[in-house]
């Protein structure tokens, strides 16, 4: 009889087997993953699912009583084109619907502003006003289909439009299901599609919290979201603790609105990314459930339902790329068993093509269909939480529980969130955090397969879907026409100077845009109504610095950039300038700002230009701030438009000696089509940013050796 091994016994084995290495992970948030976990690594009970903190999940039967709502994301063109897609979709097995906008309508511009030409239909739907709403969601009862809508800035005209449209169905608003994001702080550190100032924002939320709580007894007043923190490049650990803090500032402002904080936190929902590092996503969905417990029960809660975190989660758009993209479906199977693992409520399965364009009727079918396959071939469903008691999903949550506690208690030592926010400081982490990650990809220190390793030597073209952007934006604005012929002006007219004076005062601003609606006034006009009480909220992105550069200490090819640039900052007698462009309401800034602070690191003098800006506009800062190249990043399918205006205007002004470089999600249809424009280079997902600017150096006329002969 031999004695039952011990720990130690395995060490030593093990060692022997790896020859001393050390099997250590240091994960990107700061966690040393072993090779090995045993009971000695656990040292809390994750108790019953149920049952407070929730560890296990929110419900004793979980999926076994009814699976999580395949809720997919979704949006384009005219409500017309939306509405088919969704019934498609229905009809296909989808259960729950969510709505995508399109930039102009988060941004709450009318399709017929001069500032959003680039942008109507594009990226999601575009919705004016009632008439539009009301088409989205014809022939699909309000009241038995709970409806996600994604939006923010205009979330005012936005939900007060859905009301009515379900009045104008016969649906009485207390029973309307679904959620709305409503969630403003993300914006200002990630999303970027604020419209007002932070403190009116904020009363914004107060006031639909009061209103939905009072009014609308089914309906998630609010998603509080990790998920674009995490796309923008935040660390899981910075993604949980933002996104708990950001629901705890939330709480307190409805309390001291006068709200009592178990009449509405039961409403209060969530919403997580799941990226590639599996165990430590399904981790970090239980992690959340155990710290929102905690959370609640300090600010006061006393009913169990307040204090309980449900989420949607989305699986990662920023892990999917746009080589070899059938791979990416089995990045998103994985992600999406990962959420089901971590027990979700509610989820989006990303589509192949998501590095590209939006999805089409072929892409969404697999998207969907990863999830049906889950559901209804593999018996996965049919326990609960079965990773309960796992010794490393266990000891792996409650590390999470621990360190995203320290960052809560900091952001609370320093008066909550929205100081946080305004402070800057978690914006400034995670960008960092992006960086990082930017330049282990860039060295595949972390692997990407079919980008840093395997990569193809050819790769087929997908089919993607295009928008036809200036027809949708015709129809739109002569369906806003119609709309103002035929609504009451008078009547319109008084709802509109009523919201006015409610927000000088303290009106419930949901309540009077109802009204406004109701009186067929437009997305933009009861925007604008705001606006004239609160203001234009603009911000200037300031880079960070020294974090691209510092995994290169002892790389040649960086050395050889580094010099390639000082030769051309001798040439010029100053340092070869860039302007990273951003143009139109597209506010994804993650590309922008790693390409700002990888080529500050580089030795390049960088113009940051403010987000949402027009082509116009940045020919008139490319002007002034005498830059050699503008880079414009584009990611929101506004680039057939802005680009060509961006270079007539250089050109125009004599100065087409500035080179024009784009980056983001371009399809590459549409490459010959901005070569033809004068484009100089593009750059995709998944380009290699020292490469970028070596290409940028040639541009500049310097002799830049290829990459191989760096490495000789
Ligand atoms: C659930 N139920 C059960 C049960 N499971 N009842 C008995 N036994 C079980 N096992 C009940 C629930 O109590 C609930 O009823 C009802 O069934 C519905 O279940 P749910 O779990 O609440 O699911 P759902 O309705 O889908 O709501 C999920 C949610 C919600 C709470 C997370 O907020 C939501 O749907 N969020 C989606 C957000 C979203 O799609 N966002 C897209 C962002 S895209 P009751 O009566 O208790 O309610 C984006 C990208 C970008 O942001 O940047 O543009
Ligand atoms: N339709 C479908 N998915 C969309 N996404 C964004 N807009 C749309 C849309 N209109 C998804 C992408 C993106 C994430 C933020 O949401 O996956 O990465």
């Amino acid at each position: 009889m031999t004695d039952t091994p011990k720990i130690a016994d395995w060490q030593a084995l093990a060692e022997k087997e790896v020859k001393g290495r050390d099997l250590t992970w240091q994960t990107p948030e700061g966690i040393a993953v072993k090779p090995l976990y045993t009971a000695d690594d656990v040292s809390v009970d994750p108790g019953l699912p149920g049952f407070a903190p929730f560890t296990r999940g929110v419900r004793a039967s979980m999926y076994a009583g009814r699976p999580w709502t395949i809720r997919q994301y979704a949006g384009f063109s005219t409500a017309e084109e939306s509405n088919a897609f969704y019934r498609r979709n229905l009809a296909a097995g989808q259960k729950g619907l969510s709505v995508a906008f399109d930039l102009a309508t988060h941004r709450g511009y009318d399709s017929d502003h001069p500032r959003v030409t680039g942008d109507v239909g594009k990226a999601g739907v575009a919705i004016d006003s009632v008439e539009d709403m009301k088409i989205l969601f014809d022939g699909i009862p309000l009241d038995k289909m709970s409806v996600s809508m994604t939006m923010n800035g205009a979330v005012i005209p936005i939900l007060a439009f859905f009301i009515v449209a379900g009045e104008e169905q016969g649906v009485d608003r207390k029973l309307l299901d679904g959620t709305i994001q409503n969630d403003i702080l993300k914006e200002f550190m990630v999303r970027n599609t604020y419209i007002y100032p932070p403190e009116p924002s904020m009363r914004i939320i107060s006031d639909i919290f009061g209103y939905t709580s009072r009014e609308m007894p089914k309906f998630n007043s609010i998603s509080i979201s990790g998920y674009h923190m995490q796309e923008a490049g935040a660390t899981q650990v910075q993604e949980l603790a933002f996104t708990i803090a950001d629901g705890m500032e939330y709480v307190k402002y409805g309390v001291a609105s006068g709200l009592d904080i178990d009449k509405f936190a039961g409403r209060l929902s969530f919403f997580f990314a799941i990226g590639m590092n599996f165990f430590m996503e399904i981790a970090k969905l239980r992690a959340a459930r155990v710290l929102w417990h905690r959370v609640m029960t300090r600010l006061g809660a006393q009913d169990e339902r307040s204090k309980m975190l449900r989420t949607h989660c989305q699986t990662s758009g920023v892990s999917l790329t746009e080589q070899d993209p059938y791979n990416n479906v089995i990045r998103t199977t994985i992600e999406a068993m990962a959420a089901m693992l971590g027990g979700t409520q509610s989820l989006h399965t990303n589509a192949l093509d998501e590095a590209i364009a939006l999805p089409t009727d072929f892409s969404a079918r697999i998207a969907r269909n990863t999830q049906i396959v889950i559901q209804e071939e593999t018996g996965m469903t049919k326990v609960v939480d079965p990773l309960g008691g796992s010794y490393y999903i266990e000891s792996l949550t409650q590390e999470l529980v621990d360190k995203a506690w320290e960052i809560i208690e900091r952001v609370e030592s320093e008066g909550g969130m929205a100081k946080a926010v305004a402070a800057g400081w978690p914006k400034a982490m995670i960008e960092e955090a992006a960086a990082g990650r930017q330049a282990r990809v860039d060295r595949a220190e972390d692997v990407v397969v079919g980008v840093n390793k395997y990569r193809l030597p050819s790769e087929d073209q997908l089919d993607t879907l295009d928008v036809d952007n200036a027809k949708v934006r015709e129809g739109q604005v002569a369906r806003i026409a119609s709309v103002k012929a035929s609504r009451d002006a008078a009547a319109c007219q008084a709802a509109l100077d009523a919201l006015r004076e409610g927000a000088k005062g303290d009106g419930n601003l949901l309540a009077l845009a109802v009204d406004a609606a109701r009186a067929r006034a437009t997305l933009g006009e009861i925007s604008q109504a705001m606006e004239d009480v609160f203001g234009r909220y603009a911000t200037v992105p300031t880079p960070v610095k020294g974090v691209y550069s510092a995994p290169y200490v002892d790389d040649g090819r960086w050395a050889q950039v580094v010099e390639g640039v000082k030769a051309v900052e001798r040439r010029l007698g100053r340092k070869p300038k860039l302007l990273v462009a951003k143009m139109g309401q597209d506010g994804h800034d993650r590309g922008a700002n790693v390409i700002a602070s990888a080529f500050g690191d580089l030795g390049f003098e960088i113009v940051s230009g403010p987000l949402f800006q027009t082509p116009e506009e940045t020919v008139v800062l490319a002007l002034e701030s005498n830059v050699d190249v503008v880079g414009a990043s584009s990611l929101a399918a506004g680039h057939k438009t802005l680009i060509p205006s961006l270079i007539a205007g250089l050109k125009e002004a004599g100065r087409n000696d500035i080179k024009v470089i784009v980056g983001g999600v371009i399809p590459p249809q549409d490459y010959d089509f901005l070569r033809d424009a004068g484009v100089q280079g593009i750059y995709g997902p998944g380009s290699n940013v020292v490469e970028c600017a070596a290409d940028v150096l040639r541009l500049l006329g310097h002799n830049m050796p290829p990459l191989q002969e760096a490495a000789e």
